[in-house]
């Protein structure tokens, strides 16, 4: 729900209606890639008359929705819009001309589209038809919105999240902390952001990591087995989940017991490698991958390597259980001796998720 009441300052309510358009474009979380979350409201005399959302790639983008709902309102109103409308025919007709013909009198964007095709053409394109036109408003909030679209545009490489648990004493844990996978919980909900996970299969009676955020999108859950291949025993799937679970190894390989499984598909590479699975994904048409260390984070050893020694990596997220362990002083990152990287991170940023510590940063 929207929270908060618009002041009557002109630059005040514009802010206060991007905050709304980005509400709006994040019902659509984890469901829209490759193309962006955008949010649209359409606002006269102090009112939202129209808002929309885009859901999915294929479907109408938010402005048309939000001109649809506001209907003949549209005329002489102000549009916002998380991200710069589009003016291409891609899957759909333009958003400028959408805007146009509806003639409406201005439009507040919250950010520039990276995509090349649009960059900035759509707001020439207003403001040449006589549109009073505002960029960026509430811009950093709209671009955290889509780091994932924004970094697939600009490097045509998904945006990959390294994520674990750590001990106070800082080793890493394979158990997530209380309530961070329950719904609202940080973990349930980054699965619901990612188009895809690339967790361990080693531990006993695997639980396939799933978002329990109400009616989630799952991400496509990645496994990687390098020959001899262990023997992979995966829960079956319950019935109402729609993303299916990959194996990536370099010979054909038993899945469990033999018999098929629904939902689970291999897939034989010459070499398996971060890279080579970034590109897979990419095909996929993701924008975001989270490699979850949970689990014996020893398998997914190389490919932390190569993330790191490649730049692959955009944005850590570390947990920090309140637990000492003191068990085993191998389970920390240190222990992986190739790691002698010095990197800097930026904005780290601390939240809670129920006991636990959540600190975000980005490479
Ligand atoms: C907007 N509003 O809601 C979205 C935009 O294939 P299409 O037609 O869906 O076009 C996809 C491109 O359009 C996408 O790469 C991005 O540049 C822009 N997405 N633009 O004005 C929207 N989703
Ligand atoms: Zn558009």
């Amino acid at each position: 729900t929207c929270t908060g009441i618009a002041q009557n300052n002109d630059d005040d309510n514009d802010g206060f209606y991007m905050r709304r358009c980005v509400e709006l474009a994040r019902k659509a979380i984890g469901c829209t890639s490759p193309n962006p979350m955008v949010g649209c409201v359409i606002v006269k005399d102090g009112k939202i008359v129209g808002q929309g959302f885009h859901p999915k790639a294929g479907q109408p983008h938010a402005e048309v929705f939000a001109l649809r709902d506001a209907g003949d309102l549209a005329e002489n109103a102000t549009a916002y819009v998380s991200l710069e409308p589009c003016n291409h025919y891609g899957r759909t007709p333009p958003c400028t001309e959408a805007m146009i013909k509806a003639k409406v009198k201005k439009v507040v964007i919250g950010m520039v589209d990276p995509n090349p095709i649009v960059a900035s053409k759509g707001v020439d394109k207003l403001r040449d038809a006589g549109i009073e036109v505002r960029v960026g408003v509430e811009e950093e909030l709209c671009k955290r919105l889509n780091e994932a679209y924004i970094h697939q545009m600009l490097t045509g490489k998904p945006f990959l999240t390294l994520r674990y648990s750590l001990s106070v004493n800082g080793n890493i844990l394979n158990q997530l902390g209380e309530g961070v996978t329950e719904a609202g919980g940080y973990y349930s909900q980054m699965l619901q952001e990612y188009d895809a996970v690339i967790f361990s299969p080693t531990v006993d009676k695997l639980s396939i990591p799933a978002s329990q955020e109400p009616g989630a999108k799952q991400p496509l859950r990645i496994i990687t087995a390098r020959s001899p291949a262990p023997l992979i025993r995966i829960p079956a799937l319950t019935t109402e989940e729609t993303a299916k679970v990959i194996i990536f190894t370099d010979k054909e390989m038993t899945v469990g017991d033999g018999t098929a499984q629904q939902g689970i598909e291999t897939v034989v590479l010459d070499q398996i490698n971060l890279m080579a699975i970034l590109e897979y994904c990419k095909c996929q048409g993701f924008c975001s991958v989270l490699l979850d260390l949970r689990g014996n984070f020893r398998d997914l050893e190389e490919l932390l390597k190569e993330g790191i020694e490649q730049n692959l990596l955009q944005k850590l997220v570390m947990e920090i259980l309140p637990i000492w362990d003191g068990s085993d002083s191998e389970n920390s990152l240190v222990a992986i001796k190739s790691l002698d990287k010095r990197l800097k991170v930026k904005n780290l940023q601390p939240r809670f998720s129920d006991k636990n510590m959540v600190l975000e940063c980005y490479l």
